[in-house]
């Protein structure tokens, strides 16, 4: 029991996950800072001004983005071939910081298909993880869940590649947000692991 006390003392809890589902902002919504109390901001380049890092409704179909499997009608655009959009980390109160765990739904339900890249970075800029897809169409076949897990998740980019129809985002989950830990901070807690390793080596 004592173990486990320290064990929580040491390592940040990462017990509740945020789920973002765009399903409370309205058709054509630029989407920035609205979920930033979460632990997330959006951004864009704005390649195609008319859509992109804007709220679509999957049904009429805005933006020509389809159902591709995502709850609820609402999504977030991240355009087309050249547009970039960008997910951020932060604390509620706008500064950065790190997750553990994203999980998102991203493709288009047309019969045109979309080719997009999704790149994961630290704090630092450093490259976490790189990968590029293409979804074809329906609700099933139109989209893919993408989950990535590693203790110093800060940004991704989602960039628009290749040739065909662009698509949407849905369902961002990930785990609660953490403010990135000092130098410090980080000494102190080796320290501690230390001290506490040599009393059970005492025993
Ligand atoms: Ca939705
Ligand atoms: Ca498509």
């Amino acid at each position: 029991m004592k173990k486990l006390i320290f064990l929580a003392l040491i390592f940040p809890l990462w017990i509740n996950a945020v789920t973002i589902n765009f399903e409370n902002l309205t058709s054509g919504t630029l989407v920035t800072n609205q979920y930033q109390s979460q632990g997330v901001i959006f951004s864009s380049n704005y390649y195609y001004p008319v859509h992109d890092g804007k709220i679509g409704d999957v049904r009429i179909p805005d933006y020509g983005v389809y159902d591709f499997g995502g709850a609820g009608p609402m999504s977030l655009c991240y355009g087309g071939v050249g547009s970039i959009l960008g997910i951020k980390f932060v604390l509620a109160n706008g500064t950065n910081a790190i997750t553990n765990s994203v999980q998102f739904r991203i493709g288009d339900g047309d019969s045109a298909s979309e080719t997009f890249r999704v790149s994961f970075f630290d704090v630092n800029n450093i490259l976490l993880s790189q990968n590029t897809y293409t979804t074809y169409s329906g609700s099933v076949n139109g989209g893919v869940t993408l989950s990535f897990t590693n203790p110093n998740i800060h940004r991704i980019e989602i960039a628009g590649t290749g040739s065909g129809s662009g698509g949407s985002i849905d369902d961002l989950i990930f785990n609660t947000t953490q403010a990135i830990p000092e130098p410090g901070t980080c000494l102190l807690l080796l320290i501690g692991l230390a001290v506490y390793l040599k009393s059970l080596s005492k025993r």
